[in-house]
């Protein structure tokens, strides 16, 4: 054996220890459900499955295509109950379903979790439902309980299972909220669809089912107090289980949920999770062709992992009960990127650093030090990987991918890695470093540039827009345009940027608006220091100009927040791509 061979397999055993060691130690707290929460937090990744009777037709009714999501198809095509149990019930037979194969797909990806609609707002059940005969057994040509077998599969194959439930909008019961357009309904109360229909199938679904570790709500309404608790009671028939923020809106449940983006900067001290379809539609679309890209499902997985979030990856069972290649082929891939690098994801938390230029980066903290997981997207072509900020003395540095030991040096504001010519995976590669004591890292703020001014861009923004909600969002312009603040109609919401300065004084700010009204207002400024400032439109909201909002104060040199608040009574959403704070 080589000297270099015996040098990796030397650090290879070192590495073990030392990880066997420290994993012991891990020590991270979020409060009070930490014990609950474990292995929710662990886990990080889990499958999301949409499936119902909407995809024995692929979405499709009578030749036309619905807009939207498949599984709301029966709402989009104004489908009445007779139509779409003609169409769609009567049809159902997924007969290549076969459950072990389909759990092994979420095992092999590196999913720990399985989530999937036991009931969606058609009313469908896809569990034999001892309450209505609306279900998969007793109405479709299948006659297999679904949920039954996928849950004996996932215990088998240690996947924890959990259901999905629509528990307010139901499509077919009379009581249920959301559909208008069939004249046939006879009317009863909401709280009647509760009593008949959502609590006992829930509590069917909680005692019949095995271990259910998760229960996911969705689209929360108004609701009675006697309607929301014969709801949330029944989860206490699981122990342990973990339930998201949607049961109602005043319900904080044990995890947020972010649907479809990713946010900037995870919610402090919360768990959250981002749920996103691996292509368009949440069910079965046979139209949807928009697959994620390989790369952007395994970087969406670190990113979210390096904000602290766990990601719940969406797929769409066809008629016959199989996924499409398309989607098998990107849960294979995922399955080999987490075959090599699954440490830096299960079990760590978010980053320690601001915004990093070549990746992300996760970590777990240990009693007498912390792993630095940093996951290069883009492999620095002079071999030097720049840690900004990092104080610690360095332990180790190696490769996860075949532990090949890395020199690092302390270099003015933080540690450079000497890293070698190839990147161990193109899309992300994993540098570990071991770092001794309580993590030391002074933030990386933006600062001016040396003609005094101060870029403040969109993507530097933390957005306050109740956690991810669509009403403020961050939205990146394709093909290397510039990201953007958009969707502003939420008066409530705000953005801030957080900088730092040499030298106090004046500065001049102005911002890169667009805006389609006349006229917009907000306040702006630093903390406590707001100013009202107004912009005309600029005529569509692909036009942006850079518009002087005035000047602020900056009494000391040092670290700065600077808010753009709406004015409630006369706010438009406007776009925003950056502030400039220029020295005067
Ligand atoms: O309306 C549903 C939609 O069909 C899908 O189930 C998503 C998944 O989070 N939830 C609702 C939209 O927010």
């Amino acid at each position: 054996m080589t000297f270099f061979k015996f040098q990796i397999l030397f650090t290879g055993l070192l590495l073990l220890c030392a990880n066997a060691v420290s994993a012991q130690e891990h020590v991270e707290s979020r409060g009070a459900d930490d014990a609950k929460m474990a292995w929710w937090r662990e886990a990080k990744f889990g499958m999301f499955v949409h499936w119902g009777v909407y995809a024995a037709t692929g979405g499709e009714f009578r030749g036309e295509m619905p807009t939207n999501s498949a599984e709301w198809m029966m709402n989009k095509a104004k489908i009445p109950i007779a139509d779409y149990k003609i169409e769609n019930v009567d049809k159902f037979n997924p007969s290549q379903f076969d459950a072990k194969t389909f759990v092994g797909l979420a095992k092999q990806a590196g999913m720990k979790y399985l989530v999937i609609t036991a009931k969606h707002h058609d009313g469908f059940a896809m569990f034999h439902s001892t309450c209505s005969p609306y279900n998969v057994v007793d109405a479709t040509p299948f006659k297999r309980d679904v949920m039954k077998e996928l849950a004996v599969e996932c215990q088998k194959q240690s996947i924890r299972f959990g259901f999905y439930y629509s528990q307010c909008q139901d499509w077919h019961h009379p009581g249920g909220m959301g559909n208008n357009w069939d004249k046939t309904i006879k009317r009863v109360s909401f709280d009647e669809y509760v009593k008949e229909k959502a609590a006992p199938e829930i509590k069917q679904l909680l005692t019949e089912y095995g271990p259910i570790s998760i229960f996911w709500w969705d689209t929360p309404r108004d609701m009675s107090k006697e309607a929301f608790e014969s709801l949330h009671s029944s989860t206490n028939l699981q122990p342990g289980i973990i339930t998201n923020d949607r049961l109602g809106k005043e319900h904080r449940g044990d995890h947020k949920t972010f649907e479809r983006n990713i946010p900037r900067k995870g919610p402090v001290g919360a768990d959250w999770e981002v749920c996103m379809p691996i292509s368009g539609s949440w069910g079965y679309k046979k139209s949807d062709t928009k697959f994620k890209s390989i790369p952007t499902l395994i970087r969406n997985l670190v990113d979210i992992a390096s904000k602290g979030g766990n990601y719940l990856l969406n797929v769409s069972p066809t008629g016959e009960g199989t996924l499409l290649p398309d989607a098998t082929e990107r849960l294979q891939a995922m399955g080999q990127w987490m075959k090599i690098n699954s440490a830096s994801i299960y079990g760590t938390t978010g980053s320690p650093f601001g915004k990093l230029d070549w990746g992300r980066c996760t970590k777990k903290a240990y009693a007498k030090g912390s792993t630095l997981y940093l996951h290069v997207f883009d492999w620095p072509e002079d071999g030097k990987l720049f840690v900004p900020g990092l104080n610690n003395e360095i332990e180790q540095a190696y490769l996860l991918d075949g532990w090949q030991a890395l020199e690092t040096s302390s270099t003015d504001g933080g540690v450079t890695v000497a890293l070698p010519e190839e990147a161990p995976d193109e899309i992300a590669s994993v540098v570990v470093v071991e770092v001794h004591g309580k993590l030391d890292i002074t933030p990386v703020l933006p600062k001016p540039s040396k003609d005094g001014s101060l870029e403040l861009l969109a993507d530097m923004a933390y957005l306050h827009n109740n956690e991810g909600s669509e009403d403020l969002s961050l939205l990146e312009e394709k093909h290397g345009g510039d990201s953007y603040l958009s969707r502003w109609s939420d008066a409530e919401a705000w953005a801030e940027w957080s900088f730092t300065i040499d030298k106090p004084g004046t500065y001049e700010v102005s911002a890169e608006v667009s805006l389609k009204e006349k006229k917009t207002s907000f306040r702006f400024g630093l903390q406590g220091q707001l100013q009202s400032a107004e912009v005309e439109s600029t005529g569509k909201l692909s036009k942006y100009t850079e518009t002087s909002l005035g000047t602020i104060e900056i009494e000391k040199a040092g670290e700065h927040t600077l808010l753009i608040k709406p004015e409630k009574e006369s706010w438009n959403p406007m776009n925003l791509k950056k502030i400039v704070l220029k020295a005067q």
